[in-house]
């Protein structure tokens, strides 16, 4: 397949070829066009518009990519090739760049690409790629071009020039982009529709970072698994509920949760695109903190409110499976998981009300099955939503619809046993999680997570 590519940069025409070997790459230099745009997509659209032009019917390319450091605001960013002035010269980009971050700690960056393609029937698509990193105290190695001796990716310790071609082209921002790009001509046409642009590395605050690696919009869906263990409780023995009790069985189950979203983020650290930890907004060591703080956190709500020794083995049980899920992505524990959740407020409330737990065997069992095939089910639909946003949306959907199924096993088990009119606070509080999740979802898009 032929593919004309814009570009007057060799180094950037030895990648492409190398990312894409089934490709004859043909280089045109877009000799005097300007490159005003204010972003790389732009930028990127200018240049592959004005060599389309000239090959008709043809699939053509740009790529317009840079350095974006988090300390300069994104800077180099578009101006990455002439950081230090016209004309472009690289060791005046880096001793600029080494210069403008003397004495500054925090030296996270990432490089972009973006590629705009032109299709044989003249559609155009932009997608992008990103690579994240830091930026280091001193030049070092001498492949690659550019900021590759000074920019060290996230998860080595070595500059981007000290890595070999291969090493390079496997997680750079080109690599990334390249990706798409030859799915995209696989396909044989551009499509309609654009992938939205990413936002600059500067608008991540941390406080959404951690917003994101809590996922904090699928929390609310973690309280009503033990809250329906708990309430089954009543509708065979009329008794109350413990509020405190109650409360400290939700808390320490949120931790338990919160401790395998982080732990999950953490085993893919390298690989997970668009995450906190691989996009360079919280380092791998504070993450492990925090992943250390919400066990610590499950273990002293429980010791605390002296949750009962029942509550011990199937909380650990619930540890083991979330641990080995993340670590297999076998979506049949993830089922075990909910199931396990919904045991621990079941097995709990057994040992404070002392009841035979024979008589709730058969009501938990089914219970436990039900939330099992259908977090089972989500999770085996889910597989690839990354890549198609509108999957990625229904998914977000399921995983909030185990509310309902909470709310509606409280309701069902509220009219069927009077003795369970104690369970109304617990379905306002569900309505209200669910008005949260709605919430969470409008105000911060960019939280939602799968
Ligand atoms: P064309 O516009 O002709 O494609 P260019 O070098 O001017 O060539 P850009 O406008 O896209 O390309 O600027 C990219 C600059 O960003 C490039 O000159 C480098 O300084 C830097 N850069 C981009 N990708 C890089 C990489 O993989 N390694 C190191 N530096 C890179």
């Amino acid at each position: 397949m032929k593919l004309f590519v814009a570009t007057h940069n060799q180094h950037k025409i030895r990648e492409i070829s190398q990312i894409l070997p089934g490709f004859e790459i043909v280089p045109d230099d877009p000799e005097g066009v300007e490159e005003n745009a204010p972003d790389f997509a732009g930028n990127a659209l200018i240049k592959v518009r004005a060599i389309a032009e000239k090959h008709k019917g043809e699939w053509c390319m740009a790529d317009d990519s840079g350095l974006e450091v988090k300390a300069l605001g994104g800077a180099p960013g578009v101006h990455s090739a002439r950081y230090a002035g016209e004309p472009s010269n690289t060791p005046a980009n880096n001793a600029l760049l080494l210069k403008n971050l003397e004495g500054v700690k925090d030296r996270a960056a990432r490089f972009t690409c973006c590629c705009a393609l032109v299709d044989p029937s003249g559609e155009e698509l932009v997608v992008h790629g990103h690579c994240p990193g830091h930026i280091a105290e001193k030049q070092a190695g001498v492949e690659g071009f550019g900021y590759d001796p000074l920019f060290i990716p996230n998860g080595y310790d070595k500059s981007f020039a000290e890595l070999s071609a291969e090493e390079k082209n496997a997680i750079s921002h080109r690599g990334r982009a390249l990706e798409k790009v030859k799915a995209i001509v696989g396909n044989g046409e551009c499509g309609t529709g654009s992938e939205s642009s990413t936002p600059p590395l500067t608008h991540s605050s941390t406080f959404l970072a951690w917003l994101k690696l809590f996922r904090v919009v699928n929390l609310p869906t973690v309280p009503g698994d033990v809250l329906v263990g708990v309430a089954l409780w009543p509708c065979f023995a009329g008794l109350g509920l413990s509020a405190s009790r109650t409360a400290a069985l939700v808390g320490a189950s949120v931790f338990l949760y919160l401790f395998g979203l982080v732990d999950n983020d953490i085993v893919g650290a390298k690989t997970d695109k668009g995450r906190p930890i691989p996009n360079g907004e919280i380092s791998l060591g504070v993450a492990c903190l925090a992943r250390f703080l919400c066990l610590a956190a499950a273990i002293g709500v429980a010791l605390g409110f002296r949750l009962p020794g029942l509550w011990w083995p199937m909380a650990f049980s619930l540890l083991v499976s979330v641990v080995l899920y993340n670590r297999t992505k076998w979506s049949f524990l993830m089922g075990v998981c909910r199931a396990l959740n919904l045991g621990c407020g079941v097995v709990a409330a057994n040992t404070v009300y002392s009841m035979d737990a024979a008589l709730l065997l058969e009501p938990a069992a089914v219970a436990c099955v039900i939330w099992l095939a259908y977090i089972w089910a989500v999770t085996l639909y889910s597989k690839g939503e990354e890549d198609d946003p509108e999957k990625k949306r229904r998914v977000g959907a399921l995983v909030g619809g185990i509310v309902y199924l909470q709310l509606t096993a409280l309701l069902v088990l509220s009219l069927m046993f009077p003795q369970v009119a104690a369970m109304r606070p617990l379905l306002i509080a569900g309505a209200v999680m669910l008005i949260l999740l709605r919430l969470f979802k409008t105000v911060l898009p960019k939280v939602s997570a799968s």
